[in-house]
């Protein structure tokens, strides 16, 4: 029997636990659920892990008990702040981390090196790795405890936690917005064949465009999340014709490589599509909690050419689009987009021949 992800939550406030600092993985979508649901602990989602890891960190020093939870895909992005901050300084407290398995020939190959080397990784950082009771509570529990005092790291298997509903009214709701595979089909039909690289991020986008766009040129980037925009810059000033589509999470993750894009907008002809559905589709449909984000206003302050409207029409988004890539330049365009059903991950060999 899994945790029961609401009395794991209740154990952590009676610790005095009382943040927990998140970039979302699927195997934490139910305690993730629940830190939402429970106004007894502040659920801080993060833009990176090197985000959420300084967070944990100025709120330790400053007196609370945090703790972070995040991908194993993520503990490389908190490498500095581990290495150069926590250690140096002495603080510490709990980092839970899944740990994402790989099977041979699977096209998600973003996890096969951590898959083996997440125990290695954690031990170059000066720390002990320590895999998560995922059966008794008292024992998860204690095991929390220790991670706030040692230099030890606690690693989540998948299925750790039962199941928790968002209470409705931390659910989103986007049905009025077009689902992205009415975008993806219209630039498929707009781009057949054409010489434009499409650039699909982690997180779903890639993984529509596998069935939405099977007539134009796809690099599906199934990891290295927040830099598809900086792959984009790479290419297009090699020359090629690119446009990127993200994601709200993944645009915020390493939003500084707007700002090294900005500086070669004239030499470039590259459109970065947001496809903001206000939530972190592929690790459970958790909100991103960035309505307070104004990306055109980021955008355009960056030197990037902004659509100064937010798109949610099919037809006006394949207008502009058109012209941002007939005038070439560095383009942005913000989409709001509701939800499709969950698409199938393009097979290996395909991710594989489709590098550019
Ligand atoms: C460094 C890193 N942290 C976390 C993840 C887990 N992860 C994969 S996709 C994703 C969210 C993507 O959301 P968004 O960019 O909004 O795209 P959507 O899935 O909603 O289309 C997260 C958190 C990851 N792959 N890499």
């Amino acid at each position: 029997m899994p945790i029961h992800t609401e009395s794991f939550v209740q154990g952590l406030i009676d610790q005095g636990v009382s943040h927990l600092c998140v970039v979302p993985c699927s195997f934490a979508k139910f305690l993730i659920n629940e830190a939402i649901n429970n106004p007894n602990i502040d659920y801080l989602p993060c833009a990176s892990e090197a985000i959420a890891c300084s967070i944990a960190a100025g709120l330790k020093m400053a007196g609370k008990k945090p703790v972070v939870v995040v991908q194993s895909s993520g503990i490389t992005n908190m490498g500095s702040c581990i290495t150069s901050l926590l250690n140096p300084y002495g603080v510490q407290f709990p980092i839970i981390t899944s740990w994402r398995t790989y099977k041979e020939g699977d096209s998600e190959i973003q996890h096969k090196h951590l898959a083996t080397e997440l125990p290695e990784l954690i031990k170059s950082y000066g720390y002990e790795y320590e895999i998560l009771d995922n059966e008794n509570l008292n024992n998860i529990l204690a095991q929390i405890r220790s991670l706030d005092q040692g230099m030890k790291i606690g690693v989540l298997k998948k299925n750790s936690f039962t199941k928790v509903k968002l209470l409705p009214e931390h659910r989103l709701d986007l049905s009025s917005y077009v689902p992205r595979s009415k975008f993806l089909n219209a630039m498929n039909q707009a781009f057949a064949n054409s010489e434009a690289l499409f650039v699909g991020t982690t997180g779903n986008t890639a993984r529509e465009m596998y069935s939405f766009m099977p007539d134009t040129e796809n690099f599906y980037m199934a990891g290295n999340m927040g830099g598809a925009l900086s792959v984009g810059v790479g290419a297009a000033k090699a020359g090629k014709k690119v446009i990127v589509c993200g994601g709200d999470a993944e645009f915020v993750m390493h939003m500084g490589g707007l700002t090294t894009a900005g500086r070669y907008a004239k030499d470039i002809n590259l459109t970065y599509i947001l496809f903001d559905n206000e939530s972190n589709k592929s690790t459970g449909g958790q909100n991103t909690y960035q309505a307070h984000v104004n990306y055109i206003s980021i955008a355009k302050a960056s030197g990037l050419s902004c659509h100064e409207k937010v798109i949610t029409n099919v037809q006006e988004f394949v207008d502009v689009l058109i012209v941002a890539q007939k005038q070439s330049g560095l383009s942005f365009i913000h989409v709001k987009c509701g939800e499709d059903p969950e698409m199938p991950r393009p097979p290996l060999d395909v991710v594989m021949k489709n590098k550019f």
